[in-house]
């Protein structure tokens, strides 16, 4: 793996960037979890060597934007966890501007004139860092002291789903730099549920993944889920919590959730492991462990509300009840599209993968979010794929593809664009094993039909 030439160039990049005039700057970042983070950073390590800037975060770029960048005053432009995807356009209409884009989206095409760090360039893995890992690795080259930073790198890598098989790689590096700095704790725990604070029935209630049917979304499905299994609720007055469980309360509580899946492939992930805790945030908090915080925002993400996401991590206090009503919003929302799902799914199951044709009964900005959760859900066999497709107000439907379980060898992407190819001309983005696309809404049958017939042919 190039680690060194990958590091030696972030470093070039840091010197550039210290050698031109100190003007503000301009900083175009993607708008999810781990595009937020790592605007996040980069603001706060600009900030720290007194540069002004202005931020955007969008869904995508296209040609209308960049000729608005164009316009603008400001002479430095970064894009962040986004930009690779779309290199040419970029130089082509941005090439009297000072470019640095720092991605890790699969990309086609050279840089000419702009400095472009993208990790596939070194052979660096997916699971091996995020945008926001290379943001900050950006930021420690520019002044050691942002290493204070590391936390929100790692937030921006479970954005992408990095963490799940264990932190490697240069993720490792950057988790070791946020325990250095005090800003994460890690311990051993229930690693099914990021909430350690709400009451017992609570927790199931509102437990996403693993989404357990019949409990999922049911409060009344939560009390009488533990009344089956012979777990008590109260404590006294007080409802019980889940780190008062003892062991073999833990140990019936997981296999009834087992049992509530059967039909679906078995729990076979670890009950414990690591949990990953924000030293800033107070016991009580339900955003410390590392993952609700990347929830919080994904959140903000999928609403349109990116400064709330970036006020998070910039520690802004105003703003913290408004982001947390968005994170309960954002829960319930998933919580409703799974059980619909749920209801529903024999429709759409095809011998070796899934189309959910969702309609308007989900919300467009959630596609991703419910194809990422069935996709790591225990709910198919390793290798099943899963396309779901949402309306948006546009008359635009957006489709979101998974592999489920943790074969990656499949190029789905490339799957993907040949078939939105096939149905006209549109654009498929993303990763190998994480991809999207938008089409319009009148095309969605010919969509189907030709990725079907693609997906067949791959299941035979
Ligand atoms: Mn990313």
């Amino acid at each position: 793996m190039g680690y060194d030439e990958f590091l030696h160039k972030i470093n070039e990049a840091a010197i550039k960037l210290n050698s031109l005039d100190k003007k503000p700057i301009r900083i175009i970042g993607h708008l999810d979890a781990d595009g937020i983070a790592s605007t996040a950073i980069l603001i706060k390590a600009l900030e720290r060597q007194d540069y002004g800037m202005s931020a955007s975060l969008v869904m995508q770029l296209n040609n209308a934007f960049l000729e608005e960048l164009a316009k603008e005053d400001y002479e430095t432009i970064f894009f962040v966890d986004i930009g690779s995807g779309f290199l040419n356009q970029i130089e082509k209409i941005l090439h009297k501007k000072n470019v640095f884009i720092l991605d890790h989206h699969n990309y086609d095409g050279k840089a000419k004139i702009s400095i472009h760090i993208n990790s596939k360039d070194y052979g660096i893995a997916y699971d091996d860092v995020s945008a926001s890992g290379i943001v900050y690795l950006f930021c420690k080259a520019l002044n050691r002291t942002n290493e204070d930073l590391a936390h929100l790198a790692f937030i921006g890598a479970i954005g992408d789903m990095q963490e799940k098989n264990g932190v490697v790689g240069l993720n490792r590096i950057i988790l070791d730099d946020a325990v250095r700095s005090n800003k994460i704790g890690i311990e051993n725990g229930l690693i099914m549920f990021n909430e350690h604070t709400k009451p017992l029935h609570k927790v199931l209630e509102s437990s996403i993944n693993p989404f357990i049917p019949g409990v999922t979304g049911s409060e009344k499905g939560a009390i009488d889920f533990l009344k089956e299994l012979g777990i008590e609720m109260l404590n006294g007055d007080d409802y019980r919590k889940l780190n008062e469980l003892d062991d073999e309360e833990i140990k019936k509580l997981v296999t009834g959730i087992t049992l509530k899946r059967l039909g679906s492939y078995e729990i076979n992930e670890d009950i414990f492991g690591p949990v990953y805790l924000l030293k800033d945030e107070s016991k009580e908090s339900i955003i410390r462990d590392a993952k609700e915080f990347t929830s919080l925002l994904n959140a903000c993400g999928r609403f349109n509300k990116p400064s709330l996401g970036l006020g998070m991590c910039l520690d802004s206090e105003v703003i913290r009840t408004e982001a947390l009503n968005l994170l309960d919003d954002y829960r319930n929302e998933i919580i409703n599209a799974l059980n619909w799902f749920y209801k529903n799914k024999e429709v759409f199951e095809k011998e070796g993968f899934v189309i959910v044709n969702a309609g308007d009964n989900i919300r467009d900005s959630i596609a991703g979010v419910l194809a990422g959760i069935i996709s790591k859900s225990n709910m198919y066999e390793d290798g099943r794929i899963i396309v779901v497709m949402a309306r948006s107000l546009g008359n635009e439907t957006k489709i979101s593809a998974r592999i489920s379980g943790n074969k990656h060898d499949l190029d789905l992407r490339r799957i993907l664009q040949e078939s939105v190819n096939k149905t006209g001309d549109y654009i498929a983005g993303g990763h190998k094993q994480a991809c999207g696309a938008l089409i319009p809404s009148d095309k969605e049958e010919a969509f189907i039909e030709n990725i079907t017939k693609l997906l067949s042919k791959i299941a035979a």
